[in-house]
């Protein structure tokens, strides 16, 4: 059965276009901004957060801090030694990988407050931090495979 081009494009659209998907900031807190005393796993529980995406933390500078630990020290608000330490108040931190985050503000007090976020960062099909890479044949390999079945088929036939 021969395709027509329309359904080919429609076919390629549906494969593609999620994976083309802008990335979002997210202002933590939406309104409340990054403070203590606010329920940031409440705030968290509706989005999904991808690669590519930008969390914001808007503070007024010199009241808060942001910095990204790790699941333990999260859990008992302690700052890590040479943590880098975000001071602006309006942070923009680039969701580069995909996994869990944690971050916190180093302010005595603030994090046993409720001032911590944990998110889990989607991996995404086309990561915008790539070097534009030759397009792919819209007839092999689906997204999440470029690059990596090359360099298999690579050491397959090596
Ligand atoms: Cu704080």
């Amino acid at each position: 059965m021969a395709l027509s081009p329309l359904t080919i494009l429609v076919l390629i659209a549906t494969i593609f276009l999620p994976s083309i998907a802008v990335a979002r900031d997210f202002v933590v807190g939406d309104d409340h901004g990054w403070t203590e005393g606010f329920d940031y796993s409440t705030w968290t529980a509706d989005k999904t957060f991808q690669v590519g995406d930008v969390l914001v933390f808007k503070y007024v500078v010199g009241e808060h801090n942001v910095i990204k630990v790790n699941g333990t020290a999260f859990r008992s608000c302690t700052v890590p030694p040479e943590s880098e330490v975000l001071t602006t108040g309006n942070d923009r931190i680039v969701l580069a990988t995909p996994g869990r985050k944690w971050y916190i503000c180093g302010v005595t007090g603030h994090c046993n407050a409720g001032q911590k976020l944990f998110i889990t960062v989607q991996a995404q099909t086309l990561p915008p931090t790539l070097p534009p890479a030759p397009a792919p044949s819209p007839f092999q390999d689906g997204p999440g495979f470029d690059g990596w079945v090359p360099k298999k088929l690579l050491t397959i036939f090596h």
